[in-house]
């Protein structure tokens, strides 16, 4: 996996504008489509438990995202992704606050143990709640963990059988045999919320051009980083409202010209 391999599959977003499905939560649902459409991809949100197995089916991915869950849309997303399994559509999971209460931490682990997960994406404190290891959450975001998070993806990806993705300040990807890390972002993106979210979303629209779970996965990183530095730098007299907006602006203008240079990333 090369910079340039990087910059081709963000420009197969771009060419293939894939149908990204999300059932995700009510603080991030703007953002999201948003944040998708900027890329190149087309949003839907759709959360009917009457409709979720017919839109599930026609899109490129399904994004799950239980930020703020109710029962009727767990039941939603467990149709949606049961639809998605058995249509081959990759299921990307984000496990917001998992940890935080029981509920959470319940669901989200029915989620993965009832669903074929392609690609989970979380902080490192959820990631490691997900697979029963503790680790401080303070609502939705990561509280201090005592442990490592490369070794803690590396073990979450064994347990649950699948690519995970752990994010912070480095983000780590592995399907528990090949591990990257990608240095891209900018610490103003934990000030703006959805920023993660919206991530598990772009990683949902980079798994429907490329079928290598860790390849997309690294390239949805690595390009999502880039626009949020560029975006960081031009908005660095601002402060957090600017940078959302420009950083929107810069996930629609960055260029494959800049993802090649700027990316920044190292297989363990
Ligand atoms: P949390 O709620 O703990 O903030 P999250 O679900 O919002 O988690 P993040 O881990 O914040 O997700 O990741 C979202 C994006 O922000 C990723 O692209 C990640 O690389 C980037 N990011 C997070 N923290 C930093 C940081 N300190 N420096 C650079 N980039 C960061
Ligand atoms: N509360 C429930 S969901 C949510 C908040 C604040 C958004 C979390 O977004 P992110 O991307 O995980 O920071
Ligand atoms: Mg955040
Ligand atoms: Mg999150």
């Amino acid at each position: 996996m090369n910079t340039k391999q990087i910059a081709e599959i963000f420009g197969k977003v771009k060419q293939q504008n894939p149908l990204v499905h999300n059932i995700t939560n009510v603080v991030v649902t703007n953002f999201t489509a948003n944040g998708l459409y900027a890329l190149g991809a087309s949003p839907v949100m759709a959360y009917a438990k009457e409709e979720v197995a017919d839109m599930a089916k026609i899109a490129g991915a399904l994004v799950l995202n239980i930020g703020t869950l109710t029962h009727e849309e767990v039941e939603a997303m467990m149709i949606a992704g049961k639809s998605a399994n058995e249509n081959n559509v990759p299921v990307i999971f984000d496990p917001v606050g998992a940890g935080a209460t029981p509920y959470r931490t319940e669901t989200a682990r029915r989620i993965v143990e009832e669903l074929s997960i392609s690609i989970i994406r979380g902080n490192a404190a959820e990631i490691a709640n997900v697979i029963g290891e503790k680790w401080s959450i303070k609502g939705v975001d990561a509280g201090e963990g005592t442990g490592n998070s490369l070794e803690l993806a590396q073990r979450a990806a064994k347990k649950l059988n699948t690519t995970v993705v752990i994010t912070g300040k480095d983000d780590v990807v592995t399907d528990g045999k090949t591990t990257f890390v990608v240095h891209n972002g900018h610490s103003i993106l934990t000030k703006v919320t959805g920023t993660g979210c919206l991530l598990s979303s772009v990683v949902g629209a980079f798994a429907a051009v490329e079928t290598d779970r860790v390849s997309a996965a690294v390239a949805a990183l690595a390009a999502y980083g880039v626009a949020a530095e560029i975006a960081a730098e031009r908005t660095a007299a601002e402060g957090p409202g600017s940078f959302q907006i420009e950083f929107l602006n810069q996930l629609s203008k960055v260029s494959s010209e800049e993802i090649s240079k700027f990316a920044n990333v190292e297989k363990q």
